[in-house]
């Protein structure tokens, strides 16, 4: 970490922190809320690494008005969390249930009377079971199932969001979910797993429209991003980190800003039908971008079924996820988004940005992750730096308030500014909790506190 004060930022910057449903909730059973597609795949023998699943995961559906008090502890502007569709429309469709969205209601006016901007995503991943038991995203009729549900929500919730997200991280789904089978709902389809990426984006549009509908406020999209470093000089090396760019960060971007697909992903003529990509190009009034970091490519062996080849970057220290930790990747990023999409590109805030480490209490209790400090500062001095390099960035959440479950890495990975003790539900925020405070306070300077 430099020593110099992690630089301000611009008045009315929005300081958050992000979270998902699954991934904290638990409660999975109660208030009628139904099976989602991370209950059945979590369940299922081999899935994840420590056989746990979300059924109690931090127990935020018991504790959200602790979790409130430690957001308004760190002083953050803003907070963003996922609503589960399982939970306010547990059939996937037809009529909202009432204890699910009495939840979100409550959560979202303690967030107002703390002075906490709620920003919240209708779909991290967890999919009502009864719409994959019909094809899932698969199926161009989830995309109308979602623009339903998002009207839904927006009825309700609609005069108190201060920004909606479709969608979190659409590739990550498709290639983790449906292409490798790593992640809910566990298809190993490979390319043939388009159709999830066209109909995931014509959902993102259609509920765009439906919230515009509703008056609701301004809507984003939480992409993630990873800016590719080519490995090698042949032109063969080129064309393949070519081919993964067009994969990974063009694929849900290009079309949102009336580009059409990229080349390379092929746009079957079936699945994309005509005035499609006018539905997805609806315009946004915030790039959400989640970056972890960059992703070395070189060409693949001859035969290989990919068509590029993906390589741990070396030289960088890592995470626990063994994740490089590139922070100026950070900057490069948000400058390559900027060149790219131009004056199409609205504000950015970064939806995501953060890190996993074996943080354990001391003997004194406290837990210390000086680790984290020195990531949070390096990415925050790139955001810095990419504004003044004239890139509209007006945000920053880390991922995550609370240690929770990673997914297919159950409870093994923390990424928390707060940790969790999974056997007594104790929250024991870390040192860069407090270092985040004092950062943020500093910024937002005392007219505003
Ligand atoms: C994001 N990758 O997921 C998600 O939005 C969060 O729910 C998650 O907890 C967080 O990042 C940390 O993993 C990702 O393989 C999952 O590159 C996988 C990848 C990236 C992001």
């Amino acid at each position: 970490m430099s020593t110099a004060p992690t630089p301000e930022f611009p008045a009315g910057f929005r300081w958050g922190v992000s979270t998902s449903a699954y991934q904290i909730e638990g409660g999975v059973g109660e208030d009628g809320r139904g099976p989602s597609i991370w209950d059945t795949f979590a369940r299922s023998p081999g899935r994840i690494v420590d056989g746990s699943t979300g059924d109690v995961a931090c127990d935020h559906y018991h504790r959200h008005a602790e979790d409130v008090a430690l957001l308004a502890g760190l002083g953050v502007t803003a907070y963003r969390f996922s609503i589960a569709w399982p939970r306010v429309q547990p059939g996937g469709t037809g009529p909202g249930n009432a204890g699910g969205l009495d939840f979100y209601d409550r959560l979202v006016d303690d967030l107002l009377v703390h002075g906490i901007d709620p920003v919240a995503t209708l779909f991290h991943w967890d999919l009502p079971q009864p719409l994959e038991d019909a094809g899932g995203w698969l199926e161009r009729d989830t995309a109308n199932r979602f623009a339903e549900y998002a009207d839904l929500v927006a009825a309700r919730l609609g005069d108190r969001v201060r920004l909606w997200i479709t969608l979190n991280e659409p590739f990550i789904h498709m290639s983790l979910g449906y292409g490798m089978g790593v992640h809910a709902p566990g298809r190993t389809l490979l390319f043939d797993a388009f159709p999830v990426a066209h109909h995931q984006l014509l959902g993102h549009g259609l509920a765009v429209s439906a919230l515009r509908a509703r008056g609701s406020g301004p809507v984003a999209i939480a992409n993630n991003y990873s800016p590719v470093r080519v490995l090698g000089d042949t032109d063969a090396d080129r064309a393949a980190g070519a081919a993964y760019e067009a994969l990974h960060n063009r694929l849900f971007t290009d079309p949102l800003f009336g580009r059409g697909y990229p080349d390379g992903p092929a746009a079957d003529p079936g699945v994309v039908r005509d005035g499609d990509l006018d539905v997805i190009a609806a315009p946004i009034d915030v790039l959400g971008v989640n970056y972890y970091n960059p992703t070395g490519v070189r060409a693949p062996e001859e035969g290989a079924p990919l068509p590029f080849e993906l390589v741990p970057l070396a030289g960088y220290p890592r995470t626990a996820f063994d994740w490089p930790v590139v922070p100026e990747g950070l900057r490069e990023l948000l400058g390559w988004l900027r060149d790219t999409y131009r004056d199409d590109l609205p504000p950015i805030q970064v939806t995501e940005s953060g890190c996993a480490y074996d943080d354990t209490p001391g003997a004194d209790g406290r837990v210390h992750d000086p680790e984290r400090i020195t990531y949070l500062d390096g990415h925050l001095r790139a955001v810095r730096a990419a504004i003044d390099d004239g890139v509209d960035v007006t945000g920053y959440f880390v991922w995550s308030l609370l240690d929770n479950w990673e997914w297919a890495e159950g409870f093994t990975k923390r990424f928390g500014l707060v940790h969790v003790d999974y056997r007594t539900q104790a929250r024991t925020p870390k040192s860069s909790y407090a270092w985040l405070r004092d950062v943020i306070a500093a910024s937002r300077g005392p007219a505003t506190r």
